[in-house]
């Protein structure tokens, strides 16, 4: 009995330090809440259309997706075919685009930056380890359009189905300039140049939206399991937009897919999980 707890100490000990050899800041937070992993701000969603569930109330990070790297030995597929994907007279292929220097050059994305340029399956495959799983197609849209807090902060009204997830408008949101002049001083200037757009901001720096989340309008767009539980690189929703669209794509009406191994520049992911 005695030599298998030894046993089982020493395992975990070589772990812990296995994560902080790889310079896993958050092994505390790892140890602290092991259903929590990735430090997920998680917010609760009482939906009325089946079972309560929670939703990131921000996109997937850069610090979180470093978590889940270090922890399983990815390396993306952006990564190993030498860089992701940007829209500009078709799509370009852009050397050293990825997760990691999400607009190539030598500037590495911060910790607080949306993790991009990230397959649907690398995305479902973080939620899964951070204890959740990507969001079915009915409850990104229940958590972004209808406010479901028991007394959220003005101007959100409890039971309220808003055209936008920042509510009545899409003010605010890190789009193109119809959201407004703060998109352009918010994002983050990585040094690339860009054919269109600002580029992303730094995750949650916007305005809280509906239900208290940060930009499921705009920023990045947004990998939802839909068809669920689909295989292989069929193609897989995308929802609320990016700082490459407009309003237009931030509405509920909007559909858009791509292939399941895409990896774009303005494409990301949040998690959700049960309850
Ligand atoms: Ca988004």
């Amino acid at each position: 009995m005695s030599g298998a707890d030894t046993s089982a100490t020493r395992t975990r000990h070589t772990r812990q330090l296995t994560l902080v050899a790889a310079g896993v800041c958050a092994a505390s937070a790892v140890w602290a809440d092991p259903r929590n992993p990735a430090g997920i701000d998680w917010q609760p969603i009482a939906s009325s259309l089946g079972p309560a569930f929670s939703m990131a109330r921000t996109e997937t990070t850069v610090g979180q997706f470093q978590r889940f790297a270090s922890a399983t030995g990815l390396t993306t597929l952006a990564e190993r075919q030498g860089g992701g994907q940007v829209y500009e007279a078709g799509w370009v292929k852009k050397p050293g685009w990825h997760w990691r220097h999400p607009f190539g050059g030598t500037q590495a994305a911060s910790p607080d930056e949306p993790a991009v340029h990230v397959t649907f399956d690398e995305a479902q495959a973080f939620c899964r380890w951070a204890g959740g799983h990507l969001p079915t197609d009915a409850q990104w849209l229940e958590a972004a359009y209808t406010e479901r807090r028991t007394t959220p902060p003005a101007p959100y009204g409890r039971g309220r189905t808003y055209p936008f997830p920042t509510g009545d408008s899409a003010a605010g949101a890190q789009c193109l300039d119809d959201c407004g002049p703060a998109a352009s001083s918010r994002a983050i200037r990585h040094g690339a140049h860009l054919m269109r757009g600002h580029g992303h901001a730094r995750a949650g720096s916007s305005p809280v939206g509906v239900n208290g989340l940060h930009d499921m309008g705009g920023n990045a767009w947004e990998w939802v399991d839909e068809p669920p539980g689909a295989t292989g690189t069929a193609e897989r929703r995308t929802r609320g937009g990016s700082w490459w669209y407009g309003a237009t794509q931030m509405r509920a009406d909007h559909l858009q897919s791509k292939p399941a191994d895409t990896t774009v520049v303005y494409i990301g992911f949040r998690c959700a999980r049960q309850p």
